[in-house]
């Protein structure tokens, strides 16, 4: 029988399978998919084959991804782990407060999700508890990413209905992701009340964040449409990739590459005539971005 991966603890996974039945189910003997060298073979979202014993399923196959996102090992293990597979969208939980969620982190989570060619959407919460100044920081920040292309939403997940952002998770797998703290479940609650996620207890709730969620776990909102809570992550590890290659996920860097002087060669750091640069230079490309892009070319532990 086929199934869809709803959660997953590391040894027991969630199916939902084809005849509309969640089952528990266990890895049966090595699957591992080819080229894969992450910790946990099997993700969230992962189309499976089961066998089923006494209602008992064993996982015996993995269907092939159409993508999957990572995130690395905080331990530097050179493994990555799986957050979720088969994913259409990423949407990224961010706060400008409690907790502050830095452009830097919403860079790498942009750039690690185009990587994968996975359309991300950005929604500002907690808008209830930005002073006015803050509004103003955060119209120029939603400016800035919808200006790259990005959807952008400004919400209080605790005041708002939220039926703007329930439209744009209709027929997809979404991917819910962010710090810890920044109010992913209590958005999925105010999607769909019948989630239930737990939310952090605000008098035991630090600007660090507790880590409320603790696994990856999918819901289903109707027959098409299913969102993924995700535990919050404090870095985003990128996926390796080459130097030359990166400006490729900065979708304002995309075209205008082709005219440096050195052509791909260029890596838009010091090289003479070079079209970032000069965009930086004339505020074309936002000077955040490139500091963004900056730090990720020198971090040398995402080089190939
Ligand atoms: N003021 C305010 N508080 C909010 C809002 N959304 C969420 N919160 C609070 O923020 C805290 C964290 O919310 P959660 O939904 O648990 O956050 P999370 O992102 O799921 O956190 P993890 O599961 O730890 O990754 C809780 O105390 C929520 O009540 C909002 O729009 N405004
Ligand atoms: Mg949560
Ligand atoms: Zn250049």
């Amino acid at each position: 029988m086929k199934g869809t991966v709803m959660r997953s603890t590391g040894s027991f996974y969630d199916v939902l399978a084809e005849d509309g039945k969640k089952y528990n189910c266990r890895v049966r003997g090595k699957i591992r998919l080819e080229g894969i060298k992450e910790t946990n073979p099997v993700a969230v979202g992962d189309h499976v084959i089961m066998d089923l014993e006494h209602d008992i399923g064993s996982i015996t196959e993995i269907l092939p991804r159409t993508n999957h996102i990572l995130r690395k090992s905080v331990k530097k293990t050179g493994h990555s782990h799986v957050l979720a597979a088969n994913i259409d969208q990423a949407l990224l939980v961010v706060t400008l407060a409690l907790p502050r969620t830095s452009l830097g982190f919403i860079d790498r989570f942009l750039v690690s999700a185009e990587a994968y060619r996975i359309p991300q959407v950005i929604v500002f919460n907690k808008r209830d508890l930005l002073s006015e100044e803050d509004v103003n920081l955060l119209n120029e920040y939603m400016k800035l990413y919808e200006s790259i292309g990005t959807t952008c939403f400004s919400i209080s997940a605790q005041q708002d209905e939220p039926e703007a952002i329930r439209q744009i998770l209709q027929n997809k797998a979404t991917l819910i992701a962010g710090h810890s703290g920044v109010g992913k479940s209590t958005l999925l609650n105010a999607i769909a009340p019948s989630i239930g996620q737990a939310v952090g207890d605000i008098s035991s709730f630090s600007q660090k964040g507790t880590h409320t969620t603790t696994f990856a776990e999918m819901f289903a909102l109707n027959d098409n449409t299913f969102v993924i809570d995700t535990p919050g992550v404090k870095e985003w590890g990128l996926v390796e990739m080459s130097e030359q290659e990166l400006s490729d996920y900065f979708p304002e860097m995309r075209d205008l590459r082709l005219d440096c002087k050195y052509g791909s060669r260029c890596i838009h750091i010091n090289e003479p005539k070079c079209a970032i640069l000069d965009a930086v230079q004339n505020q074309t490309i936002a000077l955040s971005r490139y500091q963004s892009y900056y730090s990720m070319v020198m971090d040398e532990d995402n080089r190939k």
